[in-house]
């Protein structure tokens, strides 16, 4: 009675049962292989973008570390038991074990000492990741063009001097305005010298978006009506040729979401200021061709304003 009952179960009679097995398998391969979804194959993507990112990094790596070892022991003595224990033609049934007090309390609080381990580890960490550093030798001399960060969420560099830009996401694309006196701001790519803390306010101005270059630290949402902060600092390669990071709203915002992408650029400070004065003059002129095409459209009709506007003159 007992032989019958513990006999091998008959394998899925249903025909489509394997192949479906093998579809699902390899689906997953190829989403595994598929490039784009690897960022450093097991860990987060980090090219040296920024300190930030170095930190999140190798706490991600730890975290990993442990886990790998967990993973190892579970799956080592769940095969040797799999094996030694498998059932054999005439054997006995197994002893049926109810609990083992011992073990239990043993595992509880290997797992429990496991959290305190990557908590610890975490906090310890964390102020690196969080918080501004100063910029390094060689960065941006930051004189006007500064202003000093204060903010309640993140301190400020210990300097206390950043660029400090502010980043505005829309459906779709990102604004990025940066400071000093004369205006200037700048679509899609953000353009920032190496070695210099870059220091960044996000919002948005429609729905709720995510700034996210993955080389240059975690992701931040962008929400109206509230600003979060986050940070960076490139440092400025051997070659100290310019360096870009390209990244992605992270935040499904729309049907145009997949092209909500953003880039930024890094330049040696000198050709950053050169940059800057550039377009801060590309600004100036479309603004001064708008105010000519506006006093050109005026002067050849004098009245259009009042025979469009109405009721306000
Ligand atoms: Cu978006």
């Amino acid at each position: 009675m007992i032989r019958r009952r513990l006999r091998p179960l008959r394998p899925d009679p249903r025909p489509g049962g394997l192949l479906t097995l093998v579809l699902l398998g390899a689906w997953m391969v190829l989403l595994v292989a598929a490039p784009g979804a690897l960022a450093d194959v097991f860990t987060p993507e980090s090219d040296s973008g920024s300190p930030n990112a170095e930190g999140i990094d190798t706490l991600y790596k730890i975290v990993f570390a442990l886990g790998i070892v967990v993973f190892l022991g579970v799956e080592i003595a769940l095969a040797y038991t799999l094996i030694k224990y498998r059932m054999k033609r005439r054997s006995p049934a197994p002893a049926q074990i109810r609990g083992n007090t011992p073990l239990e309390i043993g595992w509880t609080a290997a797992a429990a000492g496991l959290l305190v381990i990557i908590a610890t580890v975490m906090f310890v960490m964390l102020g690196d990741i969080k918080n501004p550093v100063s910029s390094a030798p060689g960065g941006l001399p930051l004189g006007s063009a500064v202003t000093q960060f204060a903010s309640t969420d993140q301190p400020a560099p210990p300097s206390g001097k950043s660029l400090e830009i502010e980043v505005n996401g829309q459906q779709y694309l990102w604004r990025y305005d940066y400071p000093g006196e004369e205006r200037l701001f700048s679509y899609h790519d953000l353009v920032v010298p190496f070695d210099t803390t870059v220091t960044l306010k996000i919002t948005s101005q429609d729905v709720v978006h995510s700034w996210w270059i993955p080389d240059l630290g975690g992701k931040m949402d962008a929400m109206p009506g509230h600003e979060n902060e986050t940070w960076f600092r490139i440092p400025s390669p051997a070659d100290g040729k310019e360096r870009s990071f390209l990244g992605e709203c992270a935040e499904l915002c729309g049907e145009g979401h997949a092209d909500h992408y953003t880039r930024v650029r890094a330049l040696p400070p000198a050709q950053y200021e050169a940059w800057a004065a550039r377009q801060a003059e590309a600004i100036r002129e479309a603004q001064e061709q708008l105010a000519e095409s506006r006093r050109a459209r005026e002067a050849a009709e004098p009245t259009s304003t009042e025979i469009g506007g109405g009721e306000g003159s």
